[in-house]
């Protein structure tokens, strides 16, 4: 075999992936949980996009759904609860060519990590951020969540929860520089799937929700829509995600949805029955903070470390009577 044919192939072994080169662990999350299914749908979308595991990283908060990272087989970050989106800002702007996921609770993003959801929708930064959304303190045993229905009994609220639940599809709908929204439901997953993959594919910040089941603290929750196709609502559209048949004939309950169109993707995610399922908005001329940030900084291995000496110089001890003049970081 020539050189040239063995280095293609062995560029090929390189570059592609099987399922199995994703996978790490045996997850430890109860059975039936949800979680399982929005692991095996990013599992599959790396294997699709082929994504190098070495260039792709997780991030995430604490909760149940955190322990995501453990169990991809690419890099990782199992942050500290309510702190998943600085950290993934964090590594998106000192490595932009990373492909950066977040997964984050209902806890972790919608309570005490709210502040950064608010600020990380307005820099519009190029992530894939997937809200496991069980309505529910999962990893804590059973507090209720911001997200958790008015009504919902918990160790927190044993009386029932007395407020309503916050809507994080309008909520994130309703910040300056939004650039896509989309709701899944773990149990359906061809468009969990299809949805994750057009977020994938959005530059900027791409916020999924996705109602998770946990059956351990909320056992069927979401029956009345699981039993019950009429009541989810299929967002379909040329510029979205488009039905496949088979999606078509179970789900009867569409609605044609332009996802350009803010005000009426705000009117949709207002509905909790029927659950809208797809793509509520989707604006790519959005700038991503990375970018406006690095333009026409390029910086080089060399900047960096010339930068990194002239901040380390700044607490040298020289010998007495040597004149140093510091070189200033460029
Ligand atoms: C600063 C801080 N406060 C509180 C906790 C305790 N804590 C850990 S996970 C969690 C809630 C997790 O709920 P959620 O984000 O919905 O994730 P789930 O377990 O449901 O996936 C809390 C309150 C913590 N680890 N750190
Ligand atoms: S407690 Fe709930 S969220 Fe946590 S692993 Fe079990 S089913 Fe999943
Ligand atoms: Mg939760």
């Amino acid at each position: 075999m020539s050189t040239s044919a063995t280095a293609c192939l062995l560029r090929m072994y390189a570059e592609h992936h099987e399922l199995e080169d994703y996978q790490s662990g045996v997850p430890r999350w109860c059975t039936g949980c949800g979680d399982n299914a929005i692991l095996a749908a990013l599992q599959r979308l790396c294997r699709d996009e082929e994504l190098r595991p070495e260039k792709t990283v997780f991030v995430s908060g604490i909760g149940c759904s955190s322990r995501l990272p453990h169990y991809m087989h690419t890099y990782g970050f199992h942050g500290i609860h309510g702190r998943a989106l600085p950290i993934a800002e964090g590594i998106k702007m000192a490595r932009p060519d990373l492909h950066v996921f977040v997964n984050t609770g209902d806890g972790d993003c919608c309570s005490i990590g709210a502040a950064h959801w608010i600020h990380a929708i307005r820099y519009n930064m190029n992530l894939t951020v997937v809200l496991h959304d069980n309505q529910i303190y999962g990893l804590t045993k059973k507090q209720a969540s911001p997200t958790s229905p008015i009504g919902t009994q918990s160790n927190t609220t044993p009386r029932g929860s007395y407020l309503e639940a916050l809507n994080p599809l309008t909520v994130t709908l309703g910040v300056q520089n939004v650039s896509f929204v989309a709701q899944a439901v773990d149990w359906i997953p061809e468009a969990l799937y299809a949805i994750l993959s057009a977020a994938f594919h959005h530059k900027g910040l791409s916020f999924v929700r996705v109602l998770q089941r946990c059956p351990e603290w909320l056992p069927n929750a979401f029956d009345p829509w699981m039993h019950d196709p009429s009541r989810l609502l299929l967002l379909n559209h040329e510029r979205g995600m488009t039905l496949s048949p088979s999606l078509a004939r179970v789900y009867k309950n569409q609605l044609e949805h332009d996802p350009g169109d803010l005000d009426r993707a705000r009117e949709i995610a207002s509905s909790t029955d029927p659950i809208p399922v797809g793509i509520l908005y989707h604006n790519p001329a959005v700038p991503c903070y990375e970018d406006l940030r690095h333009a026409g900084q390029a910086r080089t291995t060399e900047m960096i470390g010339r930068g990194l000496d002239a901040e380390l110089d700044k607490f040298t001890v020289w010998p007495e009577g040597v004149d140093v003049t510091l070189p200033v970081a460029s």
